[in-house]
């Protein structure tokens, strides 16, 4: 334990980043748990928000909330000005081109659902193939599962290496079939860390006349995304692992895929006309946001771009990329830890398994040292199978967190092996 610790006395402040006032933006990192000073790595699951989110949700129901697109009142109007200007936000975060192909939604599960739904019931049909990967998280594994069944068609899934490295050379034989209708990919797994190089797989799909979907729950807070640049036709995050709120989604699509695209559910606010014989429909985006939406919670995401962009995703990549490093250097020197994704490009996360010790154990003891993770399979139960293990344990890091975070956690990690010996 002497020899890691001496590795622990870096300062505070990475990157270039001043943590002490990254850290103060956050009530809720102030706490103790169980006596001792909580240290929050868990954000995969979800992260913490930033004061400056919680004071324009409170700002949003305290001064000038109501229902958008449908008053005339001042309120309404200001309501619906904040929330269309947070479709602005995230367009500029994703440099997408137009608002029009930013729809909101409730999370990345329903913006997949959504594609999977309206894209995959009007193109998809009996001996269609749609492509995904090994390493996908429930939610870009069950909706195209459930349309498979629905339509007849295939899914079809690339394979990754030991390390967690997907393997290229059978992704372009699944393509090659002929047969495929879209091709969906995590960008940043959540259950090994890998960053999967889409924008080459996007390259090859195209090559074959493939759309594309990314699914972008881990890499929006870790990475700048840039769709233009990714060239993809769909890509989908949640809010909440965005220092935004819970029950907010987006979905990017290109336009002239979401125009030919039939809605995905209807309602109010996604109509030009209603009869009974006929209705018309909205253009985009409200053609896709049928019924009133998580308005503050928009709002809210608005806010978290704006601190997050303040920061710079570069600045915040460079400095998780320090702790990531450092948080591998000395977890390998744990005896009967195993690191779960070891690929060449990777971020944000440790997945591992300590010998003898159930990782729900490794979670609980970990709490009682105020440490909190993961346990569990992380809603990828293929990957777990994949390497024949029922769960791993899961550190996952965001721009708040220090060395000295990480140094908590692996002395923790020493005193689970001390409780097992
Ligand atoms: N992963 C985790 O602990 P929702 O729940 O819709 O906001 O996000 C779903 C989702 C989709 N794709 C990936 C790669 C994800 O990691 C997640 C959410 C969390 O890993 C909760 S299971």
């Amino acid at each position: 334990m002497s020899a890691l610790h001496a590795l622990s006395t870096a300062p505070v402040a990475h990157a270039g980043l001043d943590l002490a006032r990254i850290r103060a933006d956050f009530p809720i990192l102030r706490q103790r748990v169980h006596g001792k000073p909580l240290v929050y790595l868990d954000n995969a699951a979800s992260a913490q928000r930033p004061k400056a989110v919680i004071d324009a949700i409170s700002e949003c129901y305290s001064t000038y909330y109501a229902n958008i697109h449908r008053g005339v009142h001042l309120l309404s109007e200001r309501s619906t000005a904040a929330y269309e200007g947070a479709r602005e936000k995230v367009r500029a975060f994703l440099n997408a081109a137009s608002v029009q192909e930013i729809i909101f939604t409730r999370s990345t599960t329903e913006s997949i659902n959504l594609v999977a739904s309206s894209f995959g019931g009007s193109m998809v049909k009996a001996g269609d193939e749609i492509v995904i990967t090994g390493m996908e998280h429930h939610s870009n594994i069950v909706p195209w599962q459930l349309l498979c069944e629905r339509t007849g068609a295939t899914l079809k899934v690339v394979p990754f290496t030991d390390a967690g490295e997907l393997i290229l050379e059978e992704y372009e034989r699944l393509l090659d079939s002929g047969r495929v209708k879209l091709v969906a990919v995590v960008h940043l797994s959540n259950a090994l860390g890998t960053i999967n190089p889409v924008k080459f797989m996007i390259e090859l799909a195209h090559a074959r006349g493939i759309p594309v979907l990314v699914d972008g729950a881990q890499s929006v807070p870790h990475l700048a995304v840039d769709v233009r640049v990714l060239d993809c036709e769909f890509y989908a995050f949640s809010s909440h692992k965005l220092y935004g709120p819970s029950g907010v989604g987006v979905l990017y699509g290109k336009q002239a895929l979401l125009e030919a695209m039939p809605p995905y559910q209807g309602g109010g606010d996604m109509i030009r006309l209603v009869t009974f014989e006929k209705t018309e429909y909205a253009d985009l985006p409200n053609k896709f946001e049928a019924g009133t939406p998580n308005i503050a919670g928009v709002i809210g995401l608005g806010a978290a771009l704006d601190w997050l962009n303040a920061i710079g995703l570069d600045a915040v990549a460079a400095h998780e990329h320090e702790l990531l490093d450092y948080a591998t250097a000395l977890l390998q020197q744990i005896p009967g830890l195993s690191i779960m994704g070891t690929a060449r490009d990777k971020a944000a996360l440790a997945a591992f398994t300590l010998q003898g010790v159930h990782p729900h154990d490794i979670g609980t003891i970990l709490d009682r040292e105020g440490v909190a993770i993961r346990a569990g399979h992380h809603c990828a139960q293929p990957v777990m199978q994949r390497y024949g293990v029922p769960a791993t344990a899961r550190a996952s890091f965001a721009v708040y967190n220090t060395r000295d975070e990480v140094d908590a956690l692996v002395k923790a990690l020493w005193k689970v092996k001390e409780l097992f010996e």
